[in-house]
């Protein structure tokens, strides 16, 4: 519906400056090991890779502290240029897939939609709300602060000044949250921002979730669509290896079910893979992650059961 082929672009983002854990920046090389770009092309897309780009040269030399925000100017730049990728894929008429990597390079990712798909609808799938601002953040790490900066409620930072507000409350909607930290909940309210937290699912389903979700951000598919999906979205027991696991979370199914659904819709364009990390937990755990993670993408691109 807003692709112009059946053609997905992928950026790969070995970048962890969001947060303070080392092998998050691993997750798109061990995915891309783990055979998605083949399963893909299974799939029949066509798949264009941009390859495993090094964003480390992009680390400023000096990188102090911007009020409690860690990594700023590294973020940002890294950021910067995955929106552009992002932007460059969607604009050929590409779906755009990005695999983190933490979840600060949905700063990148949203952009870069929000440039081509002005009206796009946002799912992010998280235990985690990812919407601190500078102020009311306590650990600084950007990854818990992407969705302020999107919303432009963030205010203005010098060193985000390529960052247009591109997100409004109405075309954003949550899945899974499970841990928001109390001036998060504040932002949530005060912004009449749709949330389903695990609560929600437990109420409603995941079937009913997914379709209020889906009828806030883009109903009957008539908005295009951005997924961004955390792992640690997903109970711990089925994917372990990222970095903030929370417990009681979204099961195997759960997590497969909210791909199929807005692959459904004809309208995805853009979906993010985040959080996963080979460095943390065993091989088993790893395994197990990784597999996830590839599942997910393929069910949001059409992979069907039957
Ligand atoms: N809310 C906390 C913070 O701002 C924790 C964020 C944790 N992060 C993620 N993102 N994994 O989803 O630091
Ligand atoms: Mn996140
Ligand atoms: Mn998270
Ligand atoms: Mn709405």
């Amino acid at each position: 519906k807003f692709l112009k082929q059946k053609s997905i672009g992928v950026v790969g983002v070995p970048f962890s400056g969001g947060q303070p854990r080392a092998g998050v920046d691993q997750g798109p090389l061990k995915i891309i090991e783990f055979g998605l770009l083949d399963q893909l092309k299974e799939l029949d897309w066509k798949v264009k890779f941009d390859g495993h780009r090094d964003y480390s040269v992009m680390q400023p030399a000096s990188d102090p502290p911007v009020g409690k925000l860690l990594n700023a100017r590294f973020v940002s730049a890294v950021t910067e240029s995955v929106a552009n990728s992002v932007a460059a894929h969607l604009k050929e008429g590409s779906l755009a897939l990005t695999l983190g990597g933490d979840h600060s390079i949905a700063l990148g990712t949203v952009s870069g939609t929000m440039s081509v798909h002005p009206n796009a609808g946002l799912i992010w799938v998280d235990a985690h709300a990812d919407i601190n601002t500078p102020e009311s953040t306590d650990s600084g790490n950007i990854h818990g602060c992407p969705v302020s900066f999107l919303l432009g409620i963030a205010g203005q930072l010098k060193e985000f000044a390529w960052v247009k507000p591109c997100l409004t409350p109405d075309r954003l909607v949550y899945i899974g949250l499970r841990d928001v930290d109390a001036g998060e909940k504040k932002i949530l309210r005060e912004n009449g921002i749709k949330a389903f937290s695990m609560h929600e699912v437990d109420k409603y389903g995941i079937a009913k979730v997914v379709e209020m979700a889906i009828e806030h951000v883009s109903p009957g598919g008539s908005r295009p669509i951005h997924l961004s999906f955390d792992v640690d979205a997903l109970d711990p027991t089925v994917a372990p290896s990222t970095g903030t696991p929370v417990r009681g979370g979204l099961t195997f199914r759960e997590g497969h079910y909210i791909c199929e659904a807005v692959h459904e819709t004809g309208a995805l364009v853009a979906m993010d893979l985040m959080e996963v990390n080979p460095s943390l937990e065993d091989d088993q755990a790893v395994f197990q992650t990784v597999t996830i993670g590839c599942s997910l993408v393929r069910c949001a691109v059409g992979e069907t059961l039957l």
